[in-house]
């Protein structure tokens, strides 16, 4: 990876990872994009960044060009929940911005990365160490479009040789900035209520396990695997990655260690319950760690610490 473009660059996973690529690769060779521009953000400030609608592929051809860009990673998506609101424009923007990137991926040679999620996974798939292949039938829009995703993705491999690579990403829990409209969201926002108000009323019902993961955590795993020799990958779109499985009582628990007088309660909303339920509860992660190396260095309560401490430090400029 010398000159990478990102699109999708002020979102959850955008704004860390900018961040990072230009610490590890330079200011220069990291060209942030995004539908939006505050410039109140540290990725619009801190170097190159452009505005890129995802579904112009003509703007994201010469993007690729004014910048001898050798690398796409592209995130610009709409999360679980707002895709099931809003699943024509969910279709529109996933698909079709992953359409266009990879076209032009295509035409200019990039390596290329996009996420894939445990969304694309369904209610038939095994709940308990998901496999890395197995029965997919999403019953989400987000999850069509992440299966849908998986499969381009190897049909670019394939046929023209793209360089395509993905993981199937967990919850991501992050200080930077916040998630919006995800299914997992409820564990980063209970971060912010709990230093904000000492107490969360969780959207996902008890007893409910997801996978998660700590941004640095997936930060790592998109630069290893980015970086791992493309013979060794014998899966490619998408890994399975995690660091963890978890209900709301486990975050409760991990906070309450730092503030014990922290209380969670439930309103439990169905549309979100019912899209975390048709989702594992823990995924299998060999392959990933066989193929790339994947590892991780945050659990639970090492990334409750640390997402505790950089909160309080956010909230309090
Ligand atoms: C969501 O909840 O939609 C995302 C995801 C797991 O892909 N965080």
């Amino acid at each position: 990876m010398k000159t990478i473009l990102i699109t999708g660059a002020l979102g959850q996973i955008g704004t860390a990872l900018t961040t990072r690529l230009r610490e590890k690769y330079g200011v220069e060779n990291v060209i942030a994009t995004d539908i939006q521009h505050p410039e109140t953000s540290s990725v619009v400030k801190n170097g190159i960044f452009e505005y890129l609608d995802v579904t112009d592929q003509l703007s994201m051809e010469q993007m690729v060009e004014k910048y001898e860009v050798d690398t796409m990673i592209h995130l610009a998506a709409l999360l679980s929940a707002t895709a099931e609101a809003k699943p024509q424009l969910a279709w529109e923007l996933n698909m079709g911005g992953l359409m266009n990137a990879l076209e032009v991926s295509r035409i200019h040679e990039l390596k290329f990365f996009t996420p894939s999620s445990i969304g694309a996974f369904g209610p038939q798939t095994p709940k308990d160490q998901t496999p890395q292949l197995t029965l997919q039938r999403p019953t989400t829009m987000y999850g069509v479009t992440k299966v849908s995703g998986e499969l381009l993705c190897d049909y670019y491999h394939m046929k023209f040789g793209v360089d395509t690579r993905s993981v199937r990403f967990p919850g991501l829990i992050s200080y930077e900035a916040l998630p919006g409209g995800g299914t997992t969201d409820y564990a980063v926002d209970i971060y912010y209520e709990a230093l904000k108000n000492q107490a969360y009323t969780s959207f996902i019902d008890k007893g409910t396990y997801m996978d998660m993961m700590y941004m640095p955590d997936a930060v790592d795993a998109i630069i290893a695997l980015m970086e791992a020799p493309s013979e060794k990958l014998i899966h490619r779109n998408a890994f399975n990655v995690s660091a963890m499985s978890v209900c709301p009582e486990d975050f409760e628990q991990a906070i309450q260690a730092h503030m014990p007088a922290f209380k969670l309660s439930y309103d439990v909303d169905p549309i979100r319950q019912t899209i975390a339920e048709s989702w594992p509860n823990a995924i299998d992660t060999t392959k990933a760690r066989e193929e790339w190396q994947f590892d991780t260095q945050y659990s639970l309560d090492r990334m409750t610490a640390d997402m505790l401490e950089k909160l309080k430090t956010k909230l309090l400029k």
